[in-house]
């Protein structure tokens, strides 16, 4: 690990079910939350120029355990995904006790990648999750995901409005898609601030 971080070294290293197994943290982590099929496996493996290292699915709600990545001595966490519509309380009780154990544990947090929808207005539970961010004063971004589904007029337009619902700082808020790569640079720098 010099100045930057080797993408191209990603392996998987463990899936966890519950917190408690979860290994403490022996480097820096980048996790990434955020709605069911927001993006979150697809930015991980543009991150890492991969196609499938990260599972992603085509059936929305599969990602249900804690997936650890790592590349070059740092930790990448996919955590699963929160609003899908179909399913039962039992599965929405289990993702909020996963999710809040997890941000309750005693880890090395050093940037939380929030994942919203550049297409639509932050849900209640996005607002949720990224009010539980900053008012615990965790390290965060959020990346609008599929920006190429919009026109750029339509993408800044988007981007202001969604930045002045959730109330977060402008420079915290990037526009991403994993299919063109738009925003993944500035990522990638926002993780290495984070890490290095
Ligand atoms: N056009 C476009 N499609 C995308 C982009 N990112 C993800 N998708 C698509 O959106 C769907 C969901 O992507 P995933 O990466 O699996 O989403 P996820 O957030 O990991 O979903 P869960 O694991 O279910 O929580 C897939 O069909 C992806 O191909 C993007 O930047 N642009
Ligand atoms: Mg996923």
């Amino acid at each position: 690990m010099a100045d930057s971080i080797n993408y191209q070294l990603a392996k998987f290293v463990a899936s966890y079910g519950k917190v408690s197994q979860i290994l403490e943290s022996t480097c820096p982590e980048v996790s990434f939350v955020g709605r069911s099929n927001v993006g979150k496996s697809s930015i991980m493996n543009k991150l890492f120029g991969r196609k499938n290292l990260v599972k992603v699915s085509s059936t929305p709600g599969k990602t249900s355990n804690i997936n650890f990545f790592e590349a070059d001595d740092v930790h990448f966490v996919d955590l699963p995904g929160y609003g899908f519509a179909r399913r039962s309380k039992a599965e929405r009780d289990r993702w909020a006790e996963l999710i809040g154990d997890f941000f309750d544990s005693e880890r090395s947090f050093n940037l939380v990648v929030s994942l919203v929808d550049i297409r639509h207005d932050p849900s209640k539970l996005d607002h949720d999750m990224i009010d539980y961010l900053q008012g615990n004063e965790f390290n965060f971004i959020v990346c609008l995901t599929k920006a190429d589904k919009l026109s750029r007029t339509q993408q800044a337009r988007q981007a202001a409005a969604i930045k002045k619902q959730l109330n977060v700082p402008a420079e915290n808020v990037i526009i991403t898609s994993s299919q063109t790569g738009t925003g993944i640079d500035e990522l990638k720098r926002r993780i290495a601030e984070a890490c290095l």
